[in-house]
């Protein structure tokens, strides 16, 4: 908990948390998690892509891993524990290994994954998609606010574009991926369990979307001849908010809206907004986003002005392996809990990894399913069990012959 407390001291918003990719922050935080990797008993360093990467061999040298991950990147102004109590969880648990000289039929690996929430440059799972071999090298053109390239930040960073392909885990080399996440939601907090274990993580589709309008004088231009490229931006955000409205299965977000140029006086003749749209249902998730784009270029045909739609992310559901989940129920059954499984609306790491390996994960209760927040919070209890059941987990870890 104290570990939280330090990492969430590493960010570019003064009395908040926010670490984005490749950034100071995230230099700093790189380095106090490898220091507790290594005080672990892990031989510790980052990876082509700048993911944070703990090793603890197993009863023998270059035994294939578990790999035990989340992220150490946040959104802006977000809580501490999303992404960062899976890291410091993983090292935990080895540290426990470590302190018993105990020695498993397999490696153990705790990867911080660098860009999970794609805050900086749209892109997401940089650091798992690099690991699982799917990294897209056109995200390397992608751009900052201040529009500095993907590339050139790795550069700056210290880290060589190309050499991204060296992350890449050889297929069979991780026998499985596990991520201890906090809920996020609020089913666990409304049931009264600390655990849970995930079934699936939902698909999402993310796009960046600009409508062109005509800038002019807010004073002299009558309101009929108008072509304001922010109104037709708040109709269509509208549009997205009671598409998803009229559907249990789906859920959207316009997180990102501008007017440009940005002056009082000044009508928007352009307006930036962006559009998350996730759902359980992969044909539910389709139909939705096909529907709102129409929708939108209705709204911006009627209003004379021009729509234009960049799909930066879609990623459909992942399962989490049956013989995963089994292995976490069990862990938590041991523990003399119930077993509540449950879907994630949030995305994860996961949804990556899944290239390369069978996934699952634990969730552990936080207060009022409050996330991508400053309130975000777990209590100390909840991880208390969330680390036995974590560990039992990694003790008892077997891949099952029919899944081998
Ligand atoms: O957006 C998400 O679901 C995750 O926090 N990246
Ligand atoms: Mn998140
Ligand atoms: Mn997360």
């Amino acid at each position: 908990m104290q570990r939280a407390d330090a990492l969430a001291r590493f960010s570019e918003l003064a009395g908040g948390v926010t670490r984005v990719y490749l950034s100071p922050e995230q230099r700093a935080a790189n380095e106090a998690v490898l220091g507790w990797m290594r005080e672990a008993g892990m031989r510790a360093g980052l990876d082509a892509v700048g993911n944070c990467v703990g090793r603890y061999e197993g009863e023998r040298d270059d035994l294939p891993c578990l790999m035990i991950g989340s992220h150490l990147d946040t959104v802006r102004d977000a809580g501490r524990y999303d992404g960062i109590l899976g890291v410091l969880a993983g090292i935990e648990c080895v540290h426990a290994l470590d302190a018993a000289g105990a020695r498993l039929p397999f490696a153990i690996e705790v990867v911080g994954f660098a860009d999970e929430e794609g805050v900086r440059f749209g892109t997401t799972f940089l650091g798992s998609k690099a690991v699982a071999g799917t990294f897209d090298p056109a995200a390397l053109e992608a751009t900052d606010r201040e529009g500095m390239r993907l590339a050139d930040a790795m550069r700056a960073f210290g880290l060589d574009p190309a050499r991204i392909g060296e992350a890449a885990r050889p297929r069979g080399s991780v026998l499985a991926y596990a991520e201890l996440h906090i809920e996020q939601g609020p089913v666990l907090e409304a049931e009264g369990l600390p655990v849970g274990v995930v079934t699936a993580i939902a698909g999402a589709t993310r796009y960046r979307l600009e409508i062109e309008g005509v800038a002019g004088h807010a004073g002299t231009v009558p309101m009929r001849l108008r072509r304001d490229a922010l109104a037709a931006a708040a109709e269509c955000a509208l549009a997205v908010e009671s598409r998803a409205a009229a559907d249990p299965d789906v859920v959207a977000t316009v997180g990102i809206l501008e007017a440009l140029p940005g002056a009082m006086n000044v009508i928007p003749g352009r307006a930036r907004f962006t559009l998350d749209l996730r759902s359980p249902s992969d044909e539910k998730r389709a139909a939705a986003v096909r529907e709102l784009l129409e929708e939108m270029k209705a709204i911006c045909a009627r209003r004379g002005v021009r729509l234009s739609a960049t799909k930066l992310h879609d990623e459909p559901v992942a399962e989490c392996a049956p013989w995963m989940q089994e292995a976490i129920a069990a862990a938590i059954d041991a523990e003399g809990l119930a077993v509540r499984r449950l879907p994630s609306g949030a995305g994860h790491d996961g949804m990556a990894m899944r290239a390369l390996c069978d996934i699952g994960m634990l969730f552990v209760r936080c207060r009022a399913g409050v996330s991508h927040n400053p309130a975000e919070s777990v209590s100390e209890d909840d991880v208390a069990v969330a680390l036995r059941v974590w560990l039992r987990f990694i003790e008892g870890f077997a891949v099952p012959a029919q899944a081998a």
